[in-house]
């Protein structure tokens, strides 16, 4: 059944313009003046947006002893309630689990999905097996890594099994995430500050400085041109590993770098509150900075050097943030945004002048459907592409609360926020998916999206030097190796 969006103002990451957008079998098949469908939908004073793309959440998670809990039907309901018409979620194996095994269970997981999904794979151990492995995972349709340098004694991974997992990346054409903290200096200040009393969720803001993440990023980055790999920082938080991300950029290396909707909007003063359950609801890692570093964030979104708007999605009720009464370092991380994320932006960043409306599509869809190498199918309004639309209203208003969400958690970090801006109509896959606060598509109709590998490069980037193994040097006389 055809459908033609008519009246409305297509908004991408190059244009604004006016034209009807038909689409037809999933797909969009013209774009044009007068055009009609078996259905109609009327989008005068409305702008016509690539579906949004998350490349960062967690649905479902094992974290911390407990399971994240928007799962992957209320997670992509949430999603596409706020115009988010993809999600790019983390496969996580357990110690010494095949990496395809993982895979075939967050695949089980992920059969509840509403909108279409993908996947990263985590490298949360190292070993043969897993190098061995890494090329299936890739054949999958999976072409980026995720490493953890934090959670010190759980995820994280040594300098040398990073090294080892960056040059197998860049050998397969695929591309390593960071979480970019030194968990080794995470864990002894967690240890310190409890030694001292500090016990409540503020101290996890103090044990979590934004040194770590910069010490981290640079690592990461360095680690990555010695690899001959391009790389992508997530969750970037502060102006220390953006300026990281910047220096690498501006040197010719292809970094990448993801703040956070939370990051861009909420400061450290949340960790301050007085009510207990208010402050640990907010505790996620890295945790919220100050203003200067909100807008060194915000800047980099204009300028370019930091590209994507994620949310790190990983919702914990109030009672599994209670696991971590009396012990800061056992409150389950991470927050919720799926939902907000798009208004939030919008609001914040288009309504006030720091973005224009292309800016805001390319850091919400196209950009990171081109950096995960799913553009133009993601992330266009073109075409051949997939009808993966938001119709946005930037007159509506709302205000959010916990009360009215898709997620399944009982708050919301963004609560009594004034959002002015919202998606009011989304397709997903050619289908009407949510429509003035119902979501209409159904558990189970998203679909696994493949990413196919890229071309290796394999040359250190700041130098563009061959990584060749060097030969030794030959000296008369002295025997070789001496
Ligand atoms: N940070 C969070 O806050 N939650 C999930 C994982 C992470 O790195
Ligand atoms: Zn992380
Ligand atoms: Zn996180
Ligand atoms: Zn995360």
């Amino acid at each position: 059944m055809a459908i033609a969006i008519k009246g409305g103002t297509i908004v991408t990451a190059d244009l604004s313009y006016q034209a009807d957008v038909l689409v037809d079998g999933g797909r969009i098949v013209e774009i044009g003046s007068d055009l009609s469908g078996d259905e109609t939908i009327d989008a005068s004073g409305a702008y016509v947006m690539p579906g949004g793309i998350d490349p960062h959440t967690h649905l479902e998670m094992p974290f911390m002893g407990t399971f994240s809990s928007d799962d992957f039907d209320t997670g992509t309901a949430a999603a596409l309630a706020g115009g988010t018409t993809m999600v790019v979620d983390f496969c996580l194996p357990a110690p010494n689990q095949s990496l395809v095994e993982a895979l075939q269970e967050w695949h089980q997981k992920a059969g509840k999905a509403r909108a279409d999904y993908s996947f990263h794979m985590a490298i949360t151990w190292w070993g043969r097996q897993v190098f061995d492995e890494m090329p299936e995972v890739v054949r999958r349709g999976i072409n980026t890594f995720k490493h953890f340098m934090a959670y010190k004694g759980a995820l994280m991974v040594n300098d040398d099994e990073m090294f080892a997992s960056f040059q197998r990346c860049a050998e397969l054409g695929a591309m390593p995430l960071v979480h970019a903290e030194n968990g080794d200096v995470v864990a002894s200040l967690q240890q310190k500050l409890l030694a001292e009393g500090n016990r409540g969720p503020e101290a996890h803001g103090y044990s979590r400085p934004t040194q770590v993440e910069g010490e981290a990023t640079n690592r990461a980055i360095m680690i990555a041109d010695q690899a001959g790999v391009p790389l992508y920082v997530v969750h970037v938080s502060c102006e220390e590993s953006h300026e990281a991300i910047r220096r690498a950029r501006q040197a010719g290396m292809r970094v990448f770098g993801e703040p956070l909707i939370q990051h861009l909007t909420l400061d450290e003063g949340e960790y301050l509150n007085a009510d207990w359950d208010y402050a640990a609801r907010r505790v996620m890692s890295p945790p919220f900075r100050n203003r200067k570093h909100q807008d060194s964030l915000w800047a980099g979104l204009a300028s370019g050097s930091l590209q994507v708007v994620a949310t790190d999605h990983c919702a914990f009720t109030t009672e599994q943030k209670r696991f971590g009464l009396g012990d800061f370092t056992k409150i389950p991380n991470g927050t919720g945004g799926l939902e907000d994320r798009l208004a939030v932006l919008w609001t914040k960043g288009v309504n006030t002048g720091r973005l224009t409306k292309n800016e805001f599509v390319a850091v919400t869809s196209t950009n990171i459907a081109k950096i995960l190498n799913v553009y133009p199918r993601k992330g266009a309004i073109l075409p051949g592409a997939d009808a993966d639309i938001v119709v946005f209203d930037p007159a509506a208003t709302k205000t959010i609360r916990a009360a009215s969400q898709k997620s399944a958690i009982d708050y919301n970090v963004f609560e009594g926020f004034e959002a002015k801006g919202l998606p009011k109509i989304v397709l997903s896959g050619g289908k009407v998916a949510y429509r003035d606060g119902d979501v209409r598509a159904e558990t189970g109709s998203g679909r696994f999206v493949e990413r196919p590998a890229n071309a290796p490069v394999n040359k250190a980037l700041s130098t563009w030097k061959e990584l060749v193994a060097p030969r030794p040097v030959e000296r008369s006389g002295i025997p070789a190796g001496v």
